[in-house]
């Protein structure tokens, strides 16, 4: 309850910050993109995990407002680069399942992007694939209307999950993320397997896939050999603040 309510003012007072972590293209190990995670910057108490808040956000309806508050700082931020001459790169950003419960949240999304004049190319929505399967009946015309108008969507968590590969191929996605859970055993396991064959239905359905939490060498070759077209992960950089990330992206031409 305490930290219901130290959340509440917290909301208030955007007492939240995000960190951008880089996503890399496989081969090149180029920078493509990011993805948001909000940290929240307690007074006295310094930096809390989300990993710490989350949960109680989710579970007060808290991550409604503290949603919309990523999304306003994600656009502002966007616009902020495009208006410091760069190039910006796009921005995945996770969202809850509650969010989805306002019919709305899609257009609101929308409209707020037209307001910073921020392409809807330039996000991508991250969903856990559990979420997007426990709600679909609200979450799958707002992922629709998202994608049509170039908004990115992503499925989080990828293969801890249990959406059929005939539900796969229907929905408004972009881009499978391949759980860390995945990741992790290689090089040495069968888990190889499992991720070249999802590397195949994602290339069959013209997905882009992500190995998420890639930390050694072998593994990040492991997972370009099996397929997978984008890396995150602390052997490649861990979360880093706005200034950080800035200096990766390139001047506009
Ligand atoms: O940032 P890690 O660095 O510790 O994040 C921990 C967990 O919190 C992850 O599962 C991540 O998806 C989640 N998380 C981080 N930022 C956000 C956010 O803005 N919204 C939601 N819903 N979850 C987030
Ligand atoms: O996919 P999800 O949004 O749940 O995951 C984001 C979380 O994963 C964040 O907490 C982020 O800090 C963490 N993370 C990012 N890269 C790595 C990594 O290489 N190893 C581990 N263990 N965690 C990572
Ligand atoms: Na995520």
């Amino acid at each position: 309850l305490e930290l219901e309510q130290a959340l509440a003012t917290a909301i208030v007072r955007e007492e939240f910050l995000l960190d951008y972590q880089p996503k890399y293209s496989a081969g090149s190990r180029e920078v493509t993109g990011f993805e948001a995670l909000v940290r929240w910057l307690r007074p006295g108490q310094g930096r809390v995990s989300p990993a710490d808040f989350i949960p109680a956000a989710e579970r007060t309806g808290q991550i409604v407002p503290l949603g919309a508050f990523v999304l306003r700082e994600t656009a502002r931020q966007l616009r902020a680069w495009q208006q410091a001459g760069l190039q910006p790169l796009p921005v995945a950003v996770n969202v809850s399942p509650l969010q989805f419960e306002d019919p709305t949240f899609a257009d609101g999304l929308l409209a707020l992007l037209q307001t910073h004049q921020v392409p809807p190319t330039l996000v991508e929505v991250e969903i856990t694939e559990t979420a997007a399967m426990t709600h679909m009946d609200r979450v799958l015309p707002q992922l629709a209307r998202l994608r049509d108008a170039g908004v990115g969507v992503a499925f989080d968590d990828f293969g801890t999950g249990q959406s059929s590969l005939t539900l796969l191929r229907r929905l408004p996605i972009t881009t499978l993320k391949l759980d860390r859970s995945m990741i992790d055993p290689l090089p040495e396991s069968s888990a190889g397997a499992v991720v070249r064959a999802a590397c195949v239905l994602a290339n069959a359905l013209g997905l882009a896939i992500v190995a998420e939490g890639v930390e050694t060498a072998d593994q990040a070759a492991e997972v370009e050999r099996l397929g997978c077209t984008h890396l995150q992960g602390w052997l490649l950089s861990h979360p880093m603040a706005a200034a950080d990330a800035e200096r990766l992206l390139k001047p506009a031409a």
